[in-house]
């Protein structure tokens, strides 16, 4: 390699790496992360999920027998859970507390039951 060539190499590298060190920590990409919740006649595994304040999570869901629903009403969302499909839905914890979820689809005697528990700190 050309001793020039080499240099400039060098600038390019040394600026790329200035640059990333310019991007402030608010502005790179939060990490999601990624919760999988499989439903069944009259159960949400897991029942009970722990989030984090402020940090998204991405949900993924699948039902293991009939349409169900996930229904979170203190974040005002929903998603339909169909069996032999992986259905996603995003979200960002903006409150700490306990917040109680439900299946929002008849799925047989027993749908009444069928809740759990996102707690959020
Ligand atoms: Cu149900």
């Amino acid at each position: 390699m050309k001793p020039c060539l080499q240099r400039r190499l060098f600038v390019l590298g040394t600026a790329a790496a200035t640059l990333s060190m310019l991007v402030p920590a608010s502005a790179r990409r939060e990490q999601e992360r990624l919760v999988q919740v499989r439903a069944r006649r009259f159960t949400f595994e897991p029942d009970e999920i722990r989030l984090a304040l402020g940090v998204p999570v991405s949900f993924e869901f699948t039902s293991l027998d009939v349409p169900m629903g996930f229904n979170l009403p203190d974040f005002g969302v929903r998603s339909d859970i169909l069996p032999g499909m992986v259905t996603r839905l995003r979200l960002t914890p903006d409150k700490a507390g306990q917040f109680p979820f439900h299946c929002d689809i008849f799925c047989g005697s027993g749908h009444e039951t069928m809740s759990g528990m996102i707690v959020v700190s």
